[in-house]
């Protein structure tokens, strides 16, 4: 009875200490995971920026002269970029969404949630940048090409701090 209790009491301290293990094994990464809302957020935070790099594509290639300017084109990407530029990304932004958190589906660096108001700052700068591109596109190559220097440098700025260069 008493070594039936005792091998008993035995079976469970191994089962207890291999589950235990199991799921040491299995907190590193799995419980990192980000949750569906966080990839939605992932996801809409790439695509949003897409839509700015999209925009910016024509203007770059019409400021370096690789495309002819075109007013209502250059008028047309220019106000997209300050209308983007003026959206309040905080909810592209939750906690959890960095690319330790989701390694392989962004380059966010965790740095970006430590230093909020440096990134804020660096966010107004292409807020700012992107305004101006805007008052200058129509008004020919000549005007576009240093404010698009200057978004260029705006987008830069943050890449260099915040983005892991590759995935
Ligand atoms: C682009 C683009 C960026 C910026 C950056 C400017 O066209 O996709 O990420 O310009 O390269 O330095």
């Amino acid at each position: 009875m008493l070594s039936t209790l005792i091998r008993a009491a035995a079976i469970v301290a191994i089962g207890a200490s291999v589950s235990t293990t199991l799921m040491i094994a299995s907190a590193g990464p799995a419980s990192a995971a980000p949750t569906e809302a966080q990839k939605q957020a992932i996801q809409a935070r790439r695509g949003y920026y897409r839509m700015v790099a999209l925009n910016f594509g024509p203007l770059v290639a019409m400021a370096k002269g690789e495309a002819p300017f075109d007013k209502d084109k250059a008028s047309l990407h220019a106000s997209n970029l300050e209308l983007l530029a003026n959206v309040d990304l905080t909810p592209v932004f939750p906690e959890g969404t960095d690319n330790d958190a989701a390694f392989g589906e962004t380059r966010a660096l965790a740095k970006i949630w430590a230093e909020l108001p440096e990134v804020t700052k660096k966010d107004d700068a292409f807020e700012a940048a992107a305004k101006a591109i805007a008052a200058a596109a129509p008004n020919g190559r000549d005007a576009l090409r240093p404010a698009g220097g200057a978004l260029g440098q705006s987008c830069k700025g943050c890449h260099d701090a915040y983005r892991a260069k590759d995935f």
